[in-house]
């Protein structure tokens, strides 16, 4: 029966003109190209569609990254579909909890070959191929910022088509990192008879399951340190049942958490050299790319070195690049690890002060209420919306540090 091969692109979150806001600190050049980097990376999509020459494009939700998106996001979006028109590419879109489609006047103002899921009941399209219909297509879109009931229940296999593929923005039920929209269970997913479950909203790439492949290919461009790594979308081939899945990266500029030992560095002016070498390696591996540093040693002097301002005059001076090389690599931001020379479990068993607050350090997982202050700081708090589990451990690891190093000097 399933003898018509089909292709096609799975992208999600594209979040276009995303505003990149805390980025505003880097040089004009280098901040245009990031500015640029969700456009270009479209750019790569449609390039990368017309070179496969699939069927069509499905985009699965926060296409735009605001439901009050700009012109400009409009028309570069316009544009990518009359590109794809023009070698007989349809698309399939649907709207997230980043674009709902309340207030906007603009969800389907698109050439003739999209295919737009305009409202929250989940409905069937068909793609049609050599006279047949070769795919029935399912979506929805959010009309709010939030849809908290699950949806897959309202997947229903409709009429005769070669294949069934679903398309879903929402998360995991048991995902409680992100906001928790149109929760599901890949159980429930896998009971269905569909060819392929295209999901988004979850911007970090994931093969939930392979048969038949439930997928997030993540965002196309990173947007901050949280969003490293390689970011695309997939090419997927449908033909007999078998479901072929590549992976294609399209990010323009690539975010990067790097670790760089300092031990050995007797004088922080060397800090420099060591720096230098590890950015000509991320060039050269990455392109264009923005770090997150963590200087690392086991001598204590590199928390002198960041009080006295050291590290930061070191991550100035390599950052005085002009951005117009093709490849760059830029620190955003940076934080420091010293290696314990002092062993926890033995020095909690001391009946001594710095035992005692090894001690309270173990025993106390959460340090919210402690940052609160910070979080109610009338200038703290037009910048800070709050930390993560992840920034908050970290916090708690260098106050541990700075406090033992402190202690134990001698
Ligand atoms: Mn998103």
């Amino acid at each position: 029966m399933k003898k018509e091969k089909i292709s096609f692109i799975h992208s999600a979150d594209l979040h276009l003109d995303s505003p990149f806001k805390g980025l505003g600190s880097v040089p004009g050049a280098i901040f245009e190209q990031i500015r640029e980097s969700t456009f270009d990376a479209l750019q790569a999509l449609v390039l990368l569609a017309i070179e496969k020459k699939v069927d069509f494009v499905l985009i699965a939700g926060d296409v735009f990254d605001e439901n009050q998106h700009s012109l400009k996001a409009r028309m570069k979006l316009k544009g990518a579909f009359e590109q794809l028109d023009a070698h007989d590419i349809e698309v399939y879109l649907s709207y997230g909890n980043h674009d709902f489609t309340a207030g906007s006047q603009f969800i389907d103002q698109f050439p003739e070959n999209v295919h737009v899921f305009s409202d929250q009941q989940v409905r069937s399209l068909p793609f049609r191929k050599n006279g047949v219909t070769a795919a029935n297509i399912y979506g929805f879109s959010y009309r709010e910022r939030a849809i908290t009931e699950n949806k897959t229940p309202e997947y229903i296999l409709e009429g005769q088509a070669l294949y069934h593929i679903a398309m879903l923005h929402g998360s995991l039920h048991s995902n409680t990192e992100h906001d928790v929209y149109a929760p599901f269970h890949v159980q429930d997913m896998m009971e269905k008879d569909f060819d392929y479950w295209a999901l988004g909203h979850i911007h970090t790439r994931d093969v939930l399951n392979q048969q038949p492949p439930i997928v997030y290919p993540g965002n196309i461009q990173g947007r901050s340190k949280k969003e490293s790594g390689e970011k695309g979308c997939y090419h997927v081939e449908l033909q007999n049942g078998e479901a072929k899945l590549t992976f294609h990266p399209l990010q323009q500029i690539r975010f990067e958490n790097m670790k760089v030992d300092v031990s050995m560095c007797s004088d922080p002016q060397d800090i420099i050299a060591v720096l230098e070498k590890q950015l000509a390696k991320c060039k050269n591996y990455y392109g264009k790319v923005i770090l997150h540093v963590t200087f690392f040693s086991n001598q204590p002097t590199l928390q002198e070195w960041q009080q006295t301002g050291y590290l930061e005059d070191a991550v100035e001076f390599i950052n005085d690049i002009d951005g117009l090389d093709s490849t760059w690599a830029y620190i955003q931001g940076y934080s420091i690890q010293i290696a314990h020379n002092w062993n926890r479990e033995e020095l909690a068993k001391g009946h001594h002060f710095a035992g005692e607050l090894s001690k309270r350090f173990q025993e106390t997982d959460k340090i919210g209420r402690y940052l609160q202050p910070i979080l109610q700081h009338r200038k703290a708090r037009k910048y800070l919306s709050g930390f993560t589990e992840e920034e908050q451990a970290e916090i708690k690891q260098q106050a541990e540090d700075l406090l033992m190093n402190e202690l134990l000097k001698k």
